[in-house]
């Protein structure tokens, strides 16, 4: 009787992944119309983001770029998909490897989401949905039985086959829901963020040189993006503030409207990752717009001691900046703006800081909430924590973009060009050097400030045969680039960048 009454294992499996499944949409549903953080499966996510050791995420970001979390999702779904399987299995024989399965479930996603930074105990409440959910209906899977089995059925009648249609059509529901209710209310905060009207700059951007080349701007749809954040934070801007407090005498608030009163300044500032390799991508130019953060901390009135300026975003991450830098006359600033629109949400909508001269690591926290004056001593932020130098100042770099490394050539004049940049110092020289021969004067185009990148152009007399091409910057302080090779763990890469073509 009892054996007539077990599943296959094919079929156990099954129901296994179907009672997960609908445990999930579940939760994601409960989570996502009432707190998008607290979904399992992102919480879960980025709890391994975070925990993720520095190597494996900087071979993640070399090896894989932006496409590092849809594979991070997918290994998720597919180590649900083998646990619930094993779970569905498991459960033929003992029907209280369900209940654990569902208790297991839960209790991972809950602790995931109750962990995160801005977290309250309520995150809990999704998961644990979920995972009851889960336990529940793979109960209701296992304990139905086949017609052919059940001598009391009516004919035709195959009432797992009709649970397990309903748990399909139930986890369907839930999961579209939740999908729905996101897209609802990222569609909001789009509409939102392109109704907004930034004001005219107080201080506007010099106009570009006569002579600046052409992607000396970057757009913002070419814009790199580097973060830990597994779905983009979704801000609205009627209920943001921003605090100011720790070691000030006046701690405040400021709502997206106060900080639009005050009087703004545009710049055109290069800002780059830390994690950019000699040579990468992740460096671009823009025309942000914002209030400086000198005068704001200045009235707020540091108190002496105060070293460190920790930036907090609304999902957690944190970003430390000495306090010395925002003071020292650079223009540091709490960015609304990048090339003439609301900033985007990828790059830290509604309020982004930058720091011009500082890795994005160390000066730049995107969808900032929170503003503390502390000292170095006393507070590690996320990146420090995880070994990374405190302090994050730019290294000098230079790169060649033109040509693409292994392009075939013809003989003549080559346009050899690229950019190089040491933000706050400025770029006094470029050089390139062929085969590893003398090194030749490049063309420097002109730049707005030194907060820039400089663009750069060598004629290049290319002869018949494989060459390679170097290139070195110097900036004004007479420093030139090393030509030791650094990884960029744990305070910016070193070297200089090669480029290998075949002229014929
Ligand atoms: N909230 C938040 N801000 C952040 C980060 C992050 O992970 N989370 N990454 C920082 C890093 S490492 C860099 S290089 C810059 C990148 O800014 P972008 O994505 O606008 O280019 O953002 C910085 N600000
Ligand atoms: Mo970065």
């Amino acid at each position: 009787m009892t054996d007539s009454r077990r599943p296959g294992r094919l079929v156990a499996a099954g129901l296994g992944v179907l009672g997960v499944a609908a445990g999930v949409a579940v939760a994601e549903l409960v989570a996502a119309s009432w707190r998008p953080a607290a979904g399992p499966v992102v919480a879960v996510g980025a709890t391994v983001i975070d925990a993720t050791p520095t190597p494996l995420k900087e071979f993640a970001v070399r090896t894989v770029g932006s496409a590092d979390k849809p594979l991070l999702l997918t290994g998720i779904a597919v180590l649900l998909t083998v646990l619930a399987a094993a779970a569905g299995i498991l459960a033929r024989r003992h029907r209280r490897y369900a209940l654990a399965a569902g208790a297991l479930l839960g209790l991972i996603g809950a602790t995931a989401a109750v962990t995160r930074p801005t977290a309250g105990w309520t995150d809990a409440v999704p998961s644990l949905a979920g995972g009851v959910v889960a336990a529940g209906a793979l109960l209701l899977l296992l304990n139905s039985r086949p017609v052919a089995e059940a001598e009391a059925a009516p004919a035709g009648f195959d009432r797992r086959a009709f649970l397990a249609a309903a748990v399909v059509v139930g986890a369907g529901a839930a999961g579209g829901g939740a999908l729905l209710l996101r897209r609802r209310s990222g569609g909001a905060i789009t509409a939102a963020r392109q109704a907004i009207d930034l004001p005219a700059a107080a201080d506007a951007a010099p106009p570009l040189p006569n002579g600046v080349g052409p992607g000396f701007v970057t757009a913002n749809a070419d814009f790199y993006r580097v973060d830990t954040a597994l779905t983009l934070p979704r801000i609205d801007v009627d209920s943001w503030r921003l605090t100011l407090g720790g070691m000030v005498d006046q701690p405040a608030t400021f709502s997206f409207a106060d900080l639009l009163d005050r009087p703004l300044i545009e710049r055109h500032i290069t800002l780059n990752c830390v994690s950019n390799e000699v040579g990468g991508p992740y460096v671009g130019t823009a025309k942000w717009l914002g209030v400086p953060l000198a005068p704001l901390l200045r009235e707020a009135g540091v108190r002496p001691g105060a070293d460190q300026l920790v930036a907090r975003s609304v999902e957690g991450m944190s970003i430390g900046t000495p306090v010395a830098a925002l003071l020292d006359g650079r223009d540091a600033m709490l960015a609304v703006g990048m090339n003439g629109e609301p900033l985007p949400i990828t790059n830290g909508f509604p309020v982004r800081m930058l720091t011009p001269g500082l890795y994005g690591y160390a000066g730049s926290c995107k969808w900032l909430t929170e503003l503390e004056l502390t000292r170095f001593a006393d507070v590690d932020v996320y990146w420090v924590q995880r070994g990374w130098a405190a302090d994050g100042p730019v290294k000098t770099a230079s790169r060649i973009d033109r040509p693409l490394p292994f392009a075939q050539l013809t003989a003549g004049t080559v346009q050899v060009m690229g950019v190089a940049w040491a933000q706050t110092r400025g770029i006094r020289r470029v050089e390139v050097q062929v085969d590893g021969g003398a090194w030749q004067p490049a063309e420097l185009l002109p730049v707005p400030s030194v907060d820039t990148w400089v663009q750069w152009r060598f004629a290049w007399q290319a002869t018949a045969g494989p060459h390679s091409l170097r290139v070195r910057a110097t900036d004004a302080r007479d420093d030139t680039q090393t030509a030791d090779r650094a990884t960029p763990f744990p305070d910016g890469a070193t070297g200089w960048h090669t480029v290998t073509v075949t002229v014929s």
